[in-house]
């Protein structure tokens, strides 16, 4: 298949190249594709050196799938452009995924909704990702009815200028600041920008997503969103309130045998998901778990994955694996 990595020199982009490497992604030609000031340069695939190249000629090579990591504006203007040549555009910026007309997915959810129509495909958000995939398991059995997430994450998430400031802070170095505020020993409530109602665009999005996602609009969603300054990925404290009681036993069961989820959680041995060994990895891990003893059939939940792996490019990779086997063979 062609292929075609759009966005391949930020970091997704180049874990995406990782990524469908790592998975044998059947790729018989990479489509290495930035912004016109990096044309000409070289990223690594396979092995090899793979000349960039610019959005349009890309396009006119019309390839079979195109994976974009750009930022929202050039997911605007050129997914539907490749989309007219009949690629698949799986898009990893905000810019579809509450558009009514296209599926937000992750595969181990709602791959299944995806038809031969779909020719722009939403990847959710990181910070989502991997809640949805903790609330699944638990929503299908238990009914959710109030979700009150607080995350802790990685900068990674910001980007590059975000580790370089971080680097610069422990060297007590001046240099470009990607935050408002130092983040070296600190934590900042503000991820994205804030909207009119003093949430923040990242807070939002687990609302509004984690709904899309569920198929379920009656579960409430409220998120305070964190930065705080580690890299291997980001971290959730999780409270849920069910329609229904529960056994702490199926709830673990539950989560256990959801494909993608993996339990670490025992406080006998400190056991208990941390970013630093989430870190290149693709599950979700979750633990911490216990009953929320001040409200009737509540739980509390620690979830934790890399964000540029299972939140952004393995996904991607894993709906264009669906697409693939499904959809264009
Ligand atoms: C963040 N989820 O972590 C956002 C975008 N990657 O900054």
């Amino acid at each position: 298949m062609v292929v075609a990595v759009v966005g391949v020199t930020g970091m997704v982009g180049q874990v995406m190249l990782n990524v469908l490497e790592e998975r044998q992604f059947p790729v018989t030609k990479l489509l290495a594709v930035a912004s016109e000031r990096s044309v000409g340069k070289t990223v690594t695939f396979k092995g090899k050196a793979v000349k960039v190249i610019s959005v349009k000629d890309a396009i006119a090579k019309q390839p079979d799938i195109a994976l974009f990591s750009a930022g929202g504006q050039t997911s605007l203007d050129w997914a539907p452009k490749f989309a007219e040549v009949g690629t698949v555009v799986i898009d990893n910026s905000s810019a579809w995924r509450m558009d009514e007309k296209i599926k937000l997915v992750v595969p181990e959810i709602n791959a299944k909704e995806l038809t031969k129509a779909d020719k722009i495909i939403a990847n959710p958000n990181c910070s989502t990702i991997q809640l949805v995939m903790a609330l699944k398991p638990l929503h299908d059995t238990f009914k959710i009815k109030r979700v009150i997430v607080s995350t802790y994450q990685s900068i990674t998430g910001t980007g590059v200028q975000a580790v370089k400031q971080l680097e610069n802070e422990y060297q007590d170095a001046k240099g470009e600041m990607a935050y408002p505020y130092p983040i070296h020993k600190n934590a900042l409530p503000h991820c994205d920008v804030f909207l009119d109602n003093d949430y923040t665009k990242e807070e939002m999005k687990l609302t509004n997503e984690t709904k899309k996602i569920l198929s379920d609009a009656s579960v409430n969603v409220v998120a305070t969103a964190v930065r705080i300054p580690v890299v291997g990925g980001h971290s959730e404290s999780v409270n849920l309130e069910f329609e229904k009681p529960f056994e702490m036993n199926d709830v673990r069961q539950k989560l256990n045998d959801f494909d993608g989820v993996t339990l670490q959680d025992n406080p006998g041995t400190n056991t208990y998901p941390m970013p630093i060994y989430a870190e290149g990895k693709d599950e979700v891990f979750v633990g911490r778990l216990r009953r929320d003893f001040s409200i009737e059939n509540g739980l509390n939940l620690w979830i934790v994955s890399d964000n540029l792996r299972k939140g952004a490019a393995t996904n991607a990779v894993q709906i264009a694996e669906y697409v693939h086997k499904h959809l264009l063979s």
